[in-house]
């Protein structure tokens, strides 16, 4: 309902357009290079840091909200790339943050939000997303698959979501070339960081590997990095710890 009631304020039609305006401009300039992807890949644990307000099961985590002074604290702090929450309902998420943070931070941002339509998509676009989020447990194999192609033909990464072993099949079967394991269930909130370990050994090596949700202390890190894992996102942690250097170097 929210989306269709967005599409008639935005006029999809020209987001779509000033999306592919972009991607051409940068296929020009060099081609894409998929920099969420890549700050992925390098040598060590990557650490993908959430700028968020509130969540469903938390509630407000950050009365306070120096959004841009937060992700640029972020930045200098180490982390590889940023999940900013564009979602206003569940999240108090906003596209300005998004807008804003992207503007003025060099590492990928991702487009943290529920994407359940082709135009979501154009939009992280043009709000200067490096990444989209895309949730097996809400889409279709057929919709997977086909938010997939938009996102890689607009030169933008898709962190596909899973939760279960049959999730991460079907993840796989899109051909995602990014998947998160959620720690959290996201009907009950219960949350379990045993669920990404245990699911590991069903993605190749060649697949970047995320930990999502709940991970609270170094030692937590230390047992995502010894199973393998190629990178954590971590959101409320973060956001309520005074210092974000020393956090970063767990
Ligand atoms: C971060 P946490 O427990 O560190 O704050 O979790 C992130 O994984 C979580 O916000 C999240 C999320 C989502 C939010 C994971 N998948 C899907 C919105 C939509």
């Amino acid at each position: 309902e929210r989306i269709e009631k967005r599409k008639q304020e935005i006029a999809p039609e020209t987001i779509k357009a000033q999306a592919e305006k972009i991607a051409e401009k940068e296929k020009k300039q060099g081609g894409f290079t998929f920099p969420f992807e890549q700050a992925l890949k390098k040598n060590g644990i990557s650490f993908i840091c959430e700028v968020k307000k509130a969540s469903p099961s938390k509630g407000v985590i950050a009365e306070d909200f120096p959004y841009l002074a937060i992700a640029k604290e972020y930045e200098a702090a180490g982390a590889s790339a940023l999940s900013v929450l564009t979602e206003p309902y569940y999240f108090m998420g906003n596209d300005t943050y998004l807008k804003e943070i992207a503007n003025q931070v060099q590492i990928p941002v991702l487009r943290k939000d529920f994407t359940v339509d082709e135009y979501m998509i154009y939009e992280a676009k043009v709000l200067g997303a490096s990444a989209v989020l895309l949730i097996c447990a809400i889409l279709s194999d057929e919709e997977l698959k086909r938010y997939a192609k938009i996102a890689q033909e607009l030169g933008l990464s898709a962190l596909v979501e899973a939760h279960t072993e049959e999730e991460v099949q079907r993840a796989l079967n899109s051909k995602a070339r990014i998947i998160g394991v959620n720690n959290r269930d996201l009907k009950t909130f219960t949350v379990d960081i045993h669920t990404s370990e245990r699911l590991r050994r069903q993605v190749p090596q060649d697949i970047v590997y995320v930990s999502e949700s709940g991970i609270k202390t170094p030692e937590d890190i230390r047992r995502l990095r010894e199973n393998g894992t190629d990178a954590v996102l971590i959101g409320e942690t973060f956001m309520r710890s005074e210092d974000k250097k020393t956090a970063l170097r767990w």
